[in-house]
């Protein structure tokens, strides 16, 4: 059975405490999981993660390759963000009709899905990278022609790529690619303007109630 057939055929597990989020409201992979928590109706706390240079898992939620985001349930922690989204999927009262990436079709979709999240990957690479004075590093500098070529590309195909899509109510495609495009601008790390696809793909999205829920801002972190 693939992931994205009757929704009643998931078995439900009704959840005794309250889900926790560990992550930060300026991440993208975080915003992933807490979106699709909104589109899944889950409730949870959320636990911001005060530094990303900490090399104490604990402050992650107890992930040893310190990143956000840990889905904390009873059933313990779920390390990242596909991971996680699944752990919640579990816990929804109306499951989504998801395609989950194993049932993205293959070729356009299935490319479109892995440039999307490998550019996040690249993003966050760029901006550590910036973050810690290694900007013109060569890898900064790879990083930065990686990503400029990946969104090309995905400006291209993106229509073809979600049109590819079976029926739904949300693919981890558009998840991604949503959380991948508004962040780019919240970051400032690429001009939007030449991307046109892009951006209206973006500008529907935005119009979910659950992206409206998640906007991306910086938490504010005690110094204490
Ligand atoms: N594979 C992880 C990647 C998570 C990730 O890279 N998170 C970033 C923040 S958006 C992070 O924790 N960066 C810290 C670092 O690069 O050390 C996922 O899909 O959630």
């Amino acid at each position: 059975m693939t992931s994205n057939s009757a929704p009643s055929a998931l078995p439900r597990i009704v959840p005794r405490i309250v889900p926790r989020i560990v992550g930060r409201s300026s991440s993208h992979f975080t915003r992933v999981l807490r979106l699709f928590a909104e589109e899944c109706a889950v409730r949870y706390d959320f636990q911001v993660v005060p530094n990303l240079l900490s090399e104490d898992a604990a402050v992650y939620g107890g992930n040893p390759g310190l990143r956000v985001p840990t889905l904390i349930t009873e059933q313990g922690p779920s390390f990242g963000s596909l991971g996680s989204c699944r752990a919640l999927a579990a816990l929804a009262p109306q499951p989504l009709r998801m395609v989950w990436p194993e049932s993205t079709p293959l070729g356009i979709a299935a490319n479109a899905l892995e440039l999307s999240l490998q550019a996040m990957s690249t993003e966050v690479t760029w901006i550590m990278a910036t973050a810690n004075g290694l900007a013109a590093s060569p890898y900064a500098l790879k990083s930065r022609t990686a990503l400029t070529g990946m969104l090309g590309w995905l400006e291209s195909n993106v229509l073809e790529a979600l049109a590819a899509l079976p029926e739904r109510d949300l693919s981890y495609l558009e998840l991604s690619l949503f959380c991948l495009i508004d962040h780019l601008e919240f970051r400032e790390v690429l001009v939007l303007d030449p991307y046109e696809r892009l951006r209206s793909f973006r500008d529907q999205f935005a119009e979910r109630p659950s992206a409206a829920a998640t906007r991306f801002r910086f938490d504010r972190v005690s110094s204490s």
